[in-house]
This record gives structure tokens, sequence and C-alpha cells, in this order.
């Protein structure tokens, strides 16, 4: 392991998806130099670097699914493929010249508070070390595989692997193949695997709602507009936003609208599919919105297909050459695709994170699950701001809005920090534990509380980790402003010497 540096950067990021190379770009145009991005990967890109399986493609309209600051004239379709996403982020690290702050294959493995030092240590699987005053995580919620503990997992002697680890080496033609799950990413690789094997058991546990996905090539005459007057865009983008903002009003205050639109989705199904005891299987018994609500027009027609299979209730286990269902049937398979999605409530491993007092951040979890305030600061791990953090993800809107929400508060937390001398802010508990209190209460009321499933929202005991209960909107006046009045806070040594803070006085 090498020694422990000297320099301290100003700002150490984990991760360069959208919330990291965002806060990147943030630091670079306010003329800030002393930060570093950490970035595993040999590439950046994030979530849309890793997850590359056959039709991986965004479900919000990319014209919203961007960066505010840097819209895109170009987009080929109104929900951009994976590949288009990629390189528009490599485009914006160019553009706004962070690249050279990235750090590619450094795996940050522990990060931990030093008290006296009020910075952040972060060492990387290859035992380099850094010093940082302040840690940004943009790990994302989504970035762990969830891989399902079945019994007998190990002995199937096939190949297989995990949505988010997709082979293009393995050849898929011909050959038998298991899916298991039905979730975002199954309903866009499903419909690709099956135009190339033999045969195709689709392993269901609950069915999703799906509706039809309004996309469309962008023709160019929209896109010679857009170039020429990017007023234009702006406009198509505030459209988009407001028509999407208003869904808020059914999943967050009124899901018996959810119910409305059922029949709708029904018809939907019927349209597609001929067997009633198929269309019956694909019929979900829970409130529309309750889970994520997905949007294809090729899932259907693919479930339909002679060579395709579904097959309700899970998976009961595996053996040495196949997938055991549900009905205790044994059907062979070649390979074995797991779209089972990605530990959201356990966003972090043990050891990860250590704050003040050396506590553990799954630890300072252990009895409420992943929490924080405005899903950014968490108390008792001091100049820790997450990005993407708990209750801030959406059922109706673009994460990009949110993650921009936060980083505009970092930028105004820094900027407080700099000029009061601080050395630290540490949230005060009483903050976080009001603010989770007030957002779980606001949680009752929403279609993922009150629709009757269960979803990859909620953590073991049932809390909705995930989502953030209301317009998107007021969590953007929420992040506006970074209230130091809700922060315990130590000056800088040197400044405290000096006297330069003795008007605030140290909280710590
Ligand atoms: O994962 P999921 P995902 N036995 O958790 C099933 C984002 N995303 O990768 O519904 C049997 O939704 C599970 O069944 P059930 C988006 O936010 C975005 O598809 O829990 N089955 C489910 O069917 C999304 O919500 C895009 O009963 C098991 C599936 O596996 C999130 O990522 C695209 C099981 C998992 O579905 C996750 O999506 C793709 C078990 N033990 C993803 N465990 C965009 O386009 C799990 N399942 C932006």
């Amino acid at each position: 392991m090498s020694e422990l540096p000297q320099e301290i950067l100003d700002v150490a990021i984990i991760g360069s998806g959208f919330a990291g190379l965002g806060m990147a770009i943030k630091l670079r145009q306010e003329g800030r130099r002393s930060f570093v991005v950490l970035e595993k990967e040999a590439a950046l890109g994030g979530t849309w670097l890793v997850n590359h399986y056959p039709g991986c493609a965004c479900d919000v309209q990319s014209h919203l699914y961007s960066f505010s600051f840097e819209q895109n004239p170009d987009w080929s379709r109104t929900f951009s493929p994976q590949s288009e996403i990629r390189d528009y982020l490599e485009h914006c690290a160019d553009k706004y010249d962070v690249r050279r702050a990235i750090r590619f294959g450094c795996e940050v493995t522990r990060a931990r508070f030093d008290e006296a030092a009020a910075c952040w240590e972060l060492t990387a699987a290859d035992g380099q070390q850094l010093r940082a005053r302040v840690l940004v995580s943009g790990m994302g919620g989504l970035s762990r595989p969830s891989i399902p503990d079945f019994p007998g997992l190990s002995e199937f002697r096939g190949y297989r692997f995990h949505s988010q680890q997709w082979d293009h080496e393995y050849p898929l033609e011909g050959k038998r193949v298991a899916v298991i799950g039905t979730g975002a990413s199954a309903i866009q690789l499903v419909p690709r695997v099956a135009e190339k094997v033999a045969h195709l058991d689709l392993y269901q546990r609950t069915p999703p709602w799906v509706l039809s996905k309004p996309d469309f090539r962008v023709a160019p005459f929209w896109r010679r507009l857009f170039r020429q007057m990017p007023w234009t865009q702006r406009l198509f983008r505030t459209a988009i936003y407001w028509h999407l903002e208003g869904r808020a009003f059914a999943f967050t205050r009124f899901p018996a609208v959810m119910k409305l639109i059922q029949p709708m989705a029904r018809r939907f199904i019927a349209r597609q599919i001929r067997d009633p005891a198929l269309r019956a299987k694909l019929t979900p018994d829970y409130t529309l919105g309750c889970k994520r609500v997905l949007m294809a027009n090729d899932y259907y027609p693919t479930l339909d297909r002679e060579h395709v299979d579904v097959h309700s209730g899970g998976v009961k286990g595996f053996t040495a050459t196949g997938v055991i269902g549900a009905d205790g049937l044994e059907r062979p398979a070649d390979a074995v695709i797991l779209a089972t999605g990605f530990a959201a409530t356990e966003p972090l491993p043990p050891g990860a994170i250590i704050g003040r007092d050396g506590v553990d951040i799954v630890e300072a979890w252990k009895d409420t699950g992943p929490e924080a305030y405005l899903g950014c600061t968490v108390a008792g791990f001091p100049n820790l701001f997450i990005l993407a953090g708990p209750n801030t993800g959406l059922g109706h809107s673009s994460m990009v809005f949110m993650i921009e929400s936060q980083i505009a508060y970092v930028m105004d937390a820094l900027r407080r920090m700099d000029q009061d001398n601080l050395a630290s802010v540490d949230l005060k508990p009483a903050v976080q534990a009001e603010y989770n209190r007030r957002l779980q209460r606001r949680m009752q009321r929403t279609v993922w509380e009150t629709g009757g499933c269960r979803s990859w929202y909620m953590d073991a005991g049932g809390k909705n980790v995930a989502l953030w209960p209301n317009f998107t909107w007021q969590f953007r006046l929420r992040t506006r402003r970074f209230r130091l009045n809700d922060y315990d806070w130590r000056p800088h040594p040197r400044a405290s010497a000096s006297g330069a803070v003795a008007t605030h006085g140290a909280q710590a």
C-alpha cells in the first residue's frame, strides 16, 4: 500500500456517469482545478457504459434525459439507444475538458473520513491512495447487480450472465435460452434475444404493466431546426418536462387515476397477444405505476411467438442442465440470462464508506435503511455528498434533472465552505430524521405504497428508500441553496486561529 499523499485535493468524485461527469463539468466551469474523478472502468459513461445488452435504450425522452447545459440537437430517436447516450457523455467530457481529470481503472474500495485532517482518505483496489476535502459519490443506486441466491445456481453447467455483464462473444444463435426477470432491462433485451435463439423460456415472477413506446426517428428537419434555432429545442424539452411532470399527480397524490389508464394497458395486451391464457398470465393484478411502468412495442409480439414460452411464478432452482420453474418442471437451457435487477436498497458494500468515529455507512443505515437529507448528505459523514442517493429516484421523469439539482446544491455548499473557511460540514441528525419522517409520511399516499405490489424501491422492511414522492420542481427548489443551519460545522484550523470565523463558532 502506498503512503498517504501530502496533498489534499478539494474534491474527489467517484464515478463518471451522468452524476460524476456533471459534477466535474460544473467544477471546471467554476474555475476549480483541484479535483479528480475516479472511475473503475477503462472508459466513462457509468450505467450507460456498463449496460450494453442488445436493445438497451433509455425509456425517458432523450431531449429531456440529457444535461440542460448541453442539449444535443442530433438525437437520432425520441428514445435514444445506449451507444448514443454513451457517445453523448464522451462528447460532454471533451467539450468541457474534464477527461484529463478522470483516473480510469481506479476502483475506490474504501473511503474513510479523517477527523483530524478533516478530509477523506481514499484507497483504490490497486493500493493507490489519495486525500480530498470533499467526497462526491456519483456511483448511483443501480450499479451492483442483484443475483438471487437460487438453489442450485452454482451447479448449472451452461453459460450464464447478468444483463449488466452482457457477453457479446457468446453466440446465442440456435441456442435454448432462459431469461429470468421481466423488468425494464428484460423487456428491452427479450425481443433481441428471441430473434436469435432456437427457444426462449421467460421466467416471470410478477408481470409488469407495459405501455406502447412513442419512439420515433427524429427527422432531419427537426435536427436542423434544433441546431439552427436552439430555443426551439429548449421549448421542446420544456414541453416534455411538463408533460411528464403532470404524471407526478397520479403517482404521488391521486393513485386512483392510475386505474383509469389500466383498461388502455389491457387493450394493449389484448391487441398483441392472441392466446387468452397467455394474456391472463401477462396481466398484472396490482395498480399501474406501483412498479416501474414499462414501455415497449415489441415485447408482447415477441411473447406471442411460437418459440417463446412464458412461465409464471418465478424460479424454484437450477439443475446442472436447466431451470426448474414454479410448476416444478425442469426445462433445459444452454444459457441463462439473469435480468434480475440491482441491489438498489443496498447501494454500498460494507467497509466502503467509513465516517466519523469509524462508523460504516452500512452500519449507520442498519435500522433505517438508506436515508439522507435531499438524497445527498448523511449525518456522521462530514463533507460527503451523494448524487442520486436515497429517495431521489423517479417513476415519472428524468433522473438527470434530479442529478443537476443535487450538483447545484453541492456547488453551493463548496462556495459556502470556501467563503466561511469551513473545514467540515456534517448534517445535523435531527435534520435528517425530520426530513425523512416527512418524506415517508408523504410516501404513504403514493401508488408505490398503495398499489399492492412489491418492488425494488422497497427495502426488506417494506420502506421505500428509492423514490422521491413529489414533483421534481419541488426537489429543484429545495436544493437551490445550501443552508448552513442544517449542518454542524468546523472552521478551518488556520481560519480559527486567525479568528476569521469567530462569528460562527465551532459546533462540531
Ligand atoms: O431490474 P428490475 P431491471 N426470482 O428490478 C425479477 C433502470 N433501468 O434491471 O418483479 C424470480 O426492474 C423481478 O421480479 P419481481 C430502471 O430504473 C432503466 O429490469 O420482483 N424473479 C423482475 O421482474 C429499472 O427500474 C432503463 O417479481 C426475480 C426482474 O427480476 C431499474 O433499472 C432500462 C427474482 C428485475 O427487474 C431496474 O431494471 C433498464 C427472483 N429471486 C433499467 N429476483 C432505462 O431505459 C428478481 N426477479 C432508463
